[in-house]
């Protein structure tokens, strides 16, 4: 069994801020206002995370996939090298950093892979996030002759093992809540360009999976919004998080929790926008506002990804 494990990327160091920059726009390198800014934000929180968590994800990944599947075909070494040889093998690409996902596509092929299934460490589906990753694997693909056959997860916002591991981490929250019955639940995701969200599919999903888990856990006030919109001219879907705390104090409420659904690691946009950004916000607004744990690579988050990477690796089966 053959994984290939997508995430969005970060990068290592300061000085690969413009370069990483200039990938997540196509090439165009940003104004010098963009990058200081974009800097700024990476300077506020420290370093981003998402890296190491990502690395983390596939390992364990691996592991549980070997874990489940019968028979090793070799005997297994007294101590495991830096990989435990099973017969899965998680390949790890990122969009817009190293390791490039057309480094993985190569890697594969050069260790003779023939069918693989992709998935990428985002449940939702939308024209700029899920197609784009699947449309640099088909470039990397077709770029060395098409070596092998390749079957993508699209999506899984509505996975019962996902709701539920989301829905834990509500609870934490929900315990620190000084009067639950009164405090709204917002649930975020990346905003993407309007243009980008017409078909209704994405934000479709990013409801779906807060109303699931309000469901779970019988939440009286819960909504969604947006957050981390990019620097582009162009309108992109709203509201913003930052202007329904606004909303939410006129509204009344003094207690919110935000779980950023849209995303299952700790990373820029999580520590930026919601911990330092939102939490200003809601200072400023008298409101007192919690945020769940992100998935990460914890257990429940792996098993997710071990149960829909084996059901899709099943197609391959005659
Ligand atoms: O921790 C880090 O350093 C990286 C955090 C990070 C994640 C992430 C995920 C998503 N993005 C999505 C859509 C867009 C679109 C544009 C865009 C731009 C940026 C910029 C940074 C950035 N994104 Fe991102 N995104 C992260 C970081 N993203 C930095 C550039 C500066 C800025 O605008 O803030 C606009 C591109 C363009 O200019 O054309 C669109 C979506 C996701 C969630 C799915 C996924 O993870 O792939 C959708 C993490």
């Amino acid at each position: 069994m053959n994984v290939l494990f997508m995430a969005y990327g970060t990068p290592y160091q300061r000085s690969e801020t413009l370069p990483y920059y200039t990938d997540i726009r196509r090439g165009r390198p940003p104004t010098q206002e963009l990058l200081e800014e974009l800097e700024e934000r990476y300077r506020r929180i420290g370093r981003s995370p998402l890296n190491e968590i990502t690395y983390a994800q596939a390992v364990r990944l691996e592991a549980a996939l070997n874990a489940t599947l019968p028979l090793f075909p070799e005997p297994l070494a007294a101590s495991p090298g830096p990989r435990v040889q099973g017969p899965a093998r998680v390949y790890l690409g990122t969009k817009h950093w190293h390791p490039f996902i057309a480094e993985a596509v190569k890697a594969m092929a050069q260790d003779g892979v023939k069918q693989a299934v992709g998935i990428v460490a985002a449940p939702h589906f939308s024209g700029r996030s899920i197609a784009e990753y699947q449309e640099k694997v088909t470039q990397a693909l077709a770029e060395l002759g098409d070596p092998f056959e390749i079957r993508f997860v699209e999506e899984y916002y509505d996975h019962p093992g996902y709701i539920r591991a989301v829905a834990t981490r509500v609870v934490e929250q929900l315990w620190r809540l000084v009067e639950p019955q009164k405090a709204l639940f917002l649930f975020t995701a990346h905003s993407i360009p309007e243009r980008a969200a017409q078909d209704g599919r994405y934000p479709g999903q990013i409801r779906a999976t807060a109303a699931l888990v309000a469901q779970t856990l019988g939440l009286l006030h819960w909504d969604t919004a947006w957050q981390s919109a990019g620097r582009t001219p162009e309108p992109w879907i709203g509201p913003d998080i930052n202007q329904k705390l606004e909303e939410a104090q006129a509204a009344g409420y003094r207690e919110v929790v935000v779980t950023a659904v849209g995303f299952p690691s700790d990373h820029l946009e999580v520590y930026y926008d919601l911990d330092y950004e939102a939490q200003n916000t809601a200072q400023k607004l008298g409101i007192r506002l919690l945020r769940t744990r992100s998935l990460n690579a914890d257990a429940d988050y792996i098993e997710v990804l071990r149960d829909i990477v084996a059901r899709k690796w099943r197609e391959f089966e005659p």
